[in-house]
């Protein structure tokens, strides 16, 4: 900075010195956000990101924070030390100046990336301001200095106490009860940050310790050498990784304007689902994101679709990753470090530099390629994973596009197979959904023709064995029960004013294939119009299994024991005569179908409830496996379970 300039603003501050800290004392949430607890811890953060410019600049290596009794806090660090000279023209010491002047953190030298901003940065005097009172004693050249303050003004010029040993500062202070509603410190809140801050800088030595009397003396020390790639792994703990060592790129770029721009990530991908990315500009939190954010995410998206294409990963009808994609089980840590961050939105919580996105974007991008292409069984993994979350959004859309289809048809697009009811109240209206086309004419004959539609199903078609459920909602069966049904399917598209029959019966076969075709449709109830079991609208219809005839009459028996019951009642154990057992509903006709499965006076429907369809689902992915012989085991155990679902 030239002389002239330095001095000019020196003369107009010693002028302004007292008024601009009655300013801050007057309205001090302008200066640290508020005067709860969150605005309190501010000012701990005021002072040592003073201690960390230090260390980020090469001068400090340490720095401790205690919490003492009384509400009063010292920070302390091994950097140079705030200049202590004495500035002849103002007869005051430039440690004198920094405490009590607005604005003049200390930020003297040109330093590429020692600028703050947002609410920290705002400088030690705003601490000094707010403080009952506040003691600095500074070691340099061998000789420690020490000046006091009390809300924000000297008590005595700096003194120079004697001589000692090492260098640093040391800033102790007591927050104004005037100004702060609670005085009170939160070890754990300053221990959060203060590990934020020790990953955010690797190899820094960051203490803190509880010395209140009241306290049980907690104390935390945090050094990381790993740095975000720590904290990454601290994030990623307890989870299941799918890769043991974090990505780390670390770029050194320039702005548009000319600027230093220092991007650093570190990637590491989990089995879950959700997204944990903590994104920081200059050590600050920017929990509303901004440029940083948006080129890292950029970035990593054309990195993976890169890398997979070049590969020949994707296969033919694939299109490539979304942002979505990729973000799934993502765990990162973004951090850039620049000269003139502009800190945007309400809580100052947003990086707003234009050119920070394109600058951040290609830094990240070149560091991941390179390591994608250099570690090709982890870029595997991370490409299988996005596929994954990737087959799940396309089934999502493919959901939206049916029901799209289906409205733009209207209600003439009625499935030709349908046999629909005359009524369209559905309070009134249901539809058997029916295993096969033998069983689908019976039941069409039988049926009655005002309340109740019929769609049969070709088993067959359905394919259920291979097909992972996103295929099989292009199944035209299933194209076919989503028209009929009405309401249109997924979060987005469904309905339920558009609902055509209040109750949806699913009638199959009381065999194994039956009940992999219920399991199936269960399966895509559940996934896709899961308030219509919610609500109750799904029934499964119970046929007969035996029909035993005695004379004209025939009795109707649901289960082993009560067709067992049936013939004592009826004074008859000849079974091979009068017993018919029914392997599917195809062996009955239509009056029998009528009377056993469909009369609403006489027949028995179990209503799905949603702890069925779960079940149904979990049993769904199992069918789904590879492994072919667990599969038929898990079937013909269950089969006969299946069908006395909710009994
Ligand atoms: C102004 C200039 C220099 C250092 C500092 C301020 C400084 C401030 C604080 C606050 C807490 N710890 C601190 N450590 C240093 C540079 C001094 C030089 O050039 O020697």
């Amino acid at each position: 900075m030239e002389s002239n300039g330095t001095e000019r603003r020196y003369d107009a501050d010693s002028i302004q010195v007292l008024e601009g800290l009655e300013a801050v004392r007057k309205r001090p949430s302008m200066y640290i956000g508020s005067t709860c607890q969150l605005g309190l811890h501010h000012l701990v953060w005021e002072v040592v990101d003073n201690s960390v410019d230090e260390a980020q600049a090469g001068y400090c290596d340490s720095i401790d924070v205690r919490l003492l009794d009384e509400d009063v806090v010292s920070v302390l660090d091994n950097g140079r030390g705030i200049p202590t000279e004495m500035h002849a023209k103002m007869g005051r010491s430039a440690l004198e100046v920094v405490l009590t002047t607005l604005h003049a953190g200390g930020k003297f030298d040109n330093d590429a990336y020692k600028v703050s901003g947002g609410l920290h940065g705002v400088g030690v005097s705003v601490v000094n301001a707010l403080s009952e009172w506040l003691e600095v004693e500074v070691v340099r050249d061998g000789t420690l200095f020490r000046q006091s303050f009390r809300r924000g003004r000297p008590v005595a010029p700096l003194e120079m106490v004697g001589p000692a040993e090492g260098r640093g500062t040391k800033v102790t202070f007591k927050p104004d009860a005037e100004i702060f509603e609670t005085t009170e410190f939160s070890f754990d809140m300053l221990s959060k940050r203060l590990r934020e801050l020790a990953f955010l800088n690797s190899g820094l030595r960051i203490s803190l310790a509880d010395e209140r009397p009241e306290a049980t003396g907690k104390a935390h020390e945090f050094r990381y050498e790993g740095g975000i790639v720590s904290f990454v792994k601290f994030l990623n703990s307890g989870r299941h990784v799918l890769h043991a060592e974090p990505i780390a790129v670390r770029r050194e770029t320039v702005l548009d304007d000319g600027g230093f721009l220092l991007a650093e990530c570190a990637i590491q991908y989990n089995s879950g689902y959700n997204e944990e990315v903590f994104a920081f500009a200059n050590n600050i939190n920017t929990v509303d994101g901004g440029t940083h954010l948006t080129g890292f995410r950029a970035a990593l998206t054309r990195a993976l679709n890169d890398y997979a294409t070049a590969f020949g990963l994707f296969k033919k009808s694939d299109e490539g990753f979304t942002g979505n994609d990729v973000r799934e089980g993502l765990t990162a840590v973004v951090s850039v470090k620049l000269s003139a961050p502009q800190f945007e939105g309400q809580t100052k919580a947003r990086l707003g530099n234009r050119d920070v996105k394109g600058a951040v974007e290609s830094a990240i991008y070149a560091g991941l390629a390179a390591y994608l292409e250099e570690n090709p069984p982890i870029a595997r993994k991370i490409v299988q994973k996005c596929q994954e979350t990737s087959a799940a959004r396309l089934a999502a859309r493919k959901a939206r596009e049916l029901t799209r289809r289906k409205s733009a048809l209207e209600t003439a697009a009625l499935p030709g197979k349908l046999a629909d009811c005359t009524v369209t109240d559905p309070a009134e209206a249901e539809i058997f959904i029916v295993e096969g086309d033998s069983a689908g004419g019976s039941a069409k004959q039988g049926r009655n023709r005002y309340t109740q539609a019929v769609l049969p199903l070709r088993g067959k078609i359905l394919n259920v064995e291979k097909a992972p459920l996103h295929r099989i909602l292009g199944n035209a069966e299933i194209k076919t029960i989503v028209t009929a049904v009405g309401t249109g399917i997924g979060e987005e598209e469904f309905d339920l004013a558009r609902l055509r029959y209040g109750r949806i019966i699913i009638m199959t076969d009381a065999d194994v294939d039956g009940a992999h075709i219920r399991t199936l449709l269960l399966t895509f109830f559940y996934r896709y119009m899961p308030l219509l079991i919610e609500r109750g609208n799904i029934y499964i219809a119970q046929p007969p299994l035996y029909g035993i005839r005695k004379g004209k009459d025939t009795h109707y028996a649901y289960s082993e024991k009560e067709r067992d019951s049936i013939l004592r009642s009826l004074g008859t154990d000849d079974r091979s005569a009068a017993v018919q057992r029914y392997k599917g509903l195809g062996e009955m006709n239509p009056t029998q179908l009528w009377a056993t499965a469909m009369n609403p006076e006489t027949r028995i429907l179990l209503k799905v409830r949603m702890e069925d369809a779960v079940e149904a689902s979990h049993i769904f992915s199992i069918l789904m496996g590879d492994e072919v012989e667990p599969r038929r085991e898990f079937i013909q155990k269950h089969a006969a379970e299946v069908r006395n679902l909710d009994v």
